[in-house]
């Protein structure tokens, strides 16, 4: 964000419109306090995830593109004729590119991110790398309802959901966006999602808890962010990276502990944490092949085909309407 920006909102708290101090707010008054994961990606959290992919126990990313590389064909095959690419979060395209490489009659990618920062200079490479794609970025919170570009109301679509994000949303949640992808991609719509796979906790326990310490720096800079951008005052020293799985409902959770009692101003309203007290974070839900199915299944879509590698799955749903593919 620009440094005038910045100063500006310092200077002239509670501006009440802007979804990231409303979203913040809202959840550090919460009981218990939470903060939407996604918040964690701007500039400086957007590298930090970067690093997180290349992490040796940090196993979702290879495992996703392995099995990509590995079935291109197999996927792009299920492809209608001259589609459109809409990827939810595209904010690199690296995985995309995959797709885009098998798919020869594809017209147009649709990259929907929060945030603009890559978007722009990503589509610009793009163009170069692949000149018979149209490019169509959309600076968009994917998790409400947006609209396509009109340049792609007459192609039909293929939805592209990668790097388990989907797991963020609480099941319900997860079943409430796969309905709403499934009116805005239409009725000839196939759907390709990464998905990661319950597995033993270990594994997972250390995908989030790395040795080197960078999922805590990612985790925090949502502090650090929230300082930046708006004013607010809280001490990096006096909270802790907490991730563990939870067994019970098939997720790693990610907390932020304070250390200590203490109090926080932010954007002009104290917040009060006891000693050990939490903020919920991140929640990253896992699936077997079997339940993510019935998901989809119970979300409008028939499940058409799923490749694994054992740690992690791409599922190809495709929108109920059309099962006589
Ligand atoms: C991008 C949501 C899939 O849940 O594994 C990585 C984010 N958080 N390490 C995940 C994340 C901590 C990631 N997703």
């Amino acid at each position: 964000m620009a440094r005038a920006v910045q100063a500006a909102r310092r200077a002239a708290p509670a501006a009440t419109n802007d979804p990231f101090t409303a979203d913040v707010v809202a959840g550090l008054v919460a009981k218990p306090k939470s903060l939407p994961p996604k918040y964690f990606y701007d500039l400086a959290g957007s590298a930090l995830f970067d690093r997180i992919t290349q992490l040796p126990e940090y196993y979702p990313t290879r495992s996703e593109i392995g099995i990509l590389q590995a079935n291109a064909p197999a996927i792009a095959s299920l492809f209608p004729q001259n589609c459109a690419l809409v990827e939810f979060g595209g904010g690199t395209s690296r995985k995309a590119r995959i797709l885009l490489g098998a798919a020869a009659t594809v017209e147009a990618y649709v990259p929907v991110d929060i945030s603009g920062d890559f978007l722009q200079q990503d589509a610009a490479q793009l163009r170069r790398d692949f000149p018979r794609v149209e490019v169509y970025p959309l600076v968009e919170d994917f998790t409400k309802p947006f609209a396509l570009p009109a340049a792609i109301a007459a192609l039909p679509r293929v939805g592209f959901f990668p790097g388990s994000t989907v797991g963020n949303f609480e099941p319900h949640e997860a079943c409430k966006f796969l309905r709403h992808a499934g009116t805005m991609l239409g009725d000839a719509a196939l759907f390709v999602i990464g998905v990661d796979l319950v597995k033993d906790s270990k594994i997972l326990y250390d995908a989030y808890n790395d040795a080197e310490g960078v999922t805590a720096k990612f985790n925090l800079n949502l502090l650090a962010r929230i300082n930046r951008e708006l004013g607010a005052n809280f001490n990096l020293g006096a909270f802790e990276h907490h991730a563990f799985y939870n067994t019970a409902r098939n997720r790693i959770e990610m907390h932020l502990a304070s250390t200590r009692r203490q109090k926080v101003r932010v954007n002009g309203a104290t917040v009060d944490f006891r000693a050990g007290e939490t903020i919920h974070t991140e929640n990253s839900y896992k699936y077997t092949i079997d339940s993510f199915q019935a998901l989809a299944r119970g979300s409008g879509w028939t499940p058409l085909k799923v490749w694994t590698d054992g740690l992690f799955s791409v599922h190809a749903l495709v929108n109920k309407t059309t099962e006589d593919r």
